[in-house]
């Protein structure tokens, strides 16, 4: 029971990685702000040298969420798309890169615009039907990027179908496991070879960090992110990677209660008159709903709905909540409400990806489900 290899998810996010300090004893991980370390000759150190190549507080970063993931090893950002942005530079030119047709507009605009006229060729998929893949393969496919559940449509795709069918065709699958968390699904143990999160959201918490992770398994790749993490350097400040050790601690607690109020909202959204639409994963005739259900702990606290109304429906609803704030960005203990077509996915629009008008997205978060249910009531009647 002692060793921390068999350690529940729990007591993993309280402590992995994070032991109290050899020095002083103490309990929480020292911000270390020093940009360098002294060394008694050249190269004899005590395992630090200068900031950017490695850090004692994102060392424990990178020790806490790879415990979390189950990966060998982590390597943090400072941003999710800083950590995207490495694995887009593991490609090279003539590389070809499948994205779902569905992601979060920055994944799309990352790969489609900025690398995408640099040589990387890439194309869209509907990544819930595995045989679609297959079809869309190429000898040059190099990568294969998923989300499950998707930002913002909430669908659902096979990590293991699709691990296979990526690995039959000697391409890499990455899974972004933002909206699941390592709570409720733990890619690499269905078959994923790389798992990239935007730790600004659920992994922090509160609003108040932008980061980002990638976990890997293979020794290889890990040198491979590690040399880019040092030579791009995007990595984030120890005050950042002290905040994000702060919030993975109640991960689980906190993702407990966002699936609990994100259930009852469903339930409320789905009966709801000016509502057309629900589009979670813990719904029965949620196309995705068995995949989920085997792949993930739990269904998650994000919730999508397209209202009766259409367009003006959505900027009044998202325009009129209180507890719900009006805003971007997503998973921390505050529930937020958002028009993905014209804020976090206008980059999309256009677009294979582009997101229908009357659709609005609900980070639900952990305040009393009453005042939650209330604010909704008051802002669809
Ligand atoms: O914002 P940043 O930490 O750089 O992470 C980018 C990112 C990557 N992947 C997913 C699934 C995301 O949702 C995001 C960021 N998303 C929002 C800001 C949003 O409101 O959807």
């Amino acid at each position: 029971m002692n060793n921390p290899e068999s350690w529940g998810f729990e007591t993993r996010a309280v402590h992995a990685g994070q032991e109290p300090d050899e020095t002083t004893g103490a309990i929480t991980v020292p911000i270390h702000l020093a940009t360098t370390f002294v060394q008694s000759a050249p190269g004899e150190h005590h395992g630090f040298e200068y900031s950017r190549t490695s850090n004692p507080t994102r060392v424990a970063l990178e020790r806490s969420i790879a415990a979390l993931e189950g990966a060998a090893s982590g390597h943090a950002f400072a941003s999710g798309m800083a950590a995207e942005n490495a694995l887009v530079g593991l490609l090279h030119p003539g590389d070809h890169v499948v994205l779902g047709l569905d992601a979060y507009g920055g994944t799309f605009r990352l790969i489609a615009r900025v690398y995408g006229e640099r040589g990387i060729d890439w194309s869209t998929v509907d990544l819930s039907d595995p045989a679609a893949l297959a079809a869309a393969l190429r000898p040059e496919t190099r990568q294969v990027w998923v989300e499950t559940p998707t930002n913002p449509m909430l669908t659902v795709v096979d990590i293991a179908a699709l691990a296979d069918t990526a690995h039959a065709a000697g391409a890499a699958l990455i899974v972004d496991n933002t909206f699941a968390t390592p709570y409720l699904q733990n890619p690499l143990a269905l078959g994923a070879d790389i798992v990239v999160h935007s730790s600004t959201k659920y992994l922090g918490g509160h609003s108040d960090v932008v980061g980002g992770f990638v976990a890997v398994n293979d020794e290889n790749l890990a040198e491979q992110l590690a040399f880019v993490q040092n030579a791009a350097g995007a990595v984030p400040s120890p005050f950042d990677c002290y905040l994000l050790l702060r919030g993975v601690k109640t991960l689980g607690v906190r993702m407990d209660r966002h699936c609990d109020n994100a259930a009852a909202i469903v339930d409320f959204l789905a009966g709801h008159p000016a509502v057309s639409s629900v589009l979670y994963p813990g719904l029965a005739g949620h196309p995705g709903h068995a995949v989920a259900a085997m792949q993930m702990r739990r269904f998650g606290g994000m919730v999508s709905c397209v209202l009766r109304g259409g367009e003006q429906a959505a900027v009044a609803a998202v325009s009129s909540t209180r507890v719900f704030r009006l805003a971007e960005s997503l998973g921390a203990v505050e529930s937020l409400i958002e028009q993905p077509s014209t804020m976090t996915h206008l980059s999309v629009a256009d677009s294979p990806l582009a997101v229908d008008p009357g659709l609005i997205r609900l980070s639900v978060g952990i305040e009393s489900i009453d005042d939650l249910l209330a604010d909704l009531d008051e802002a669809l009647h």
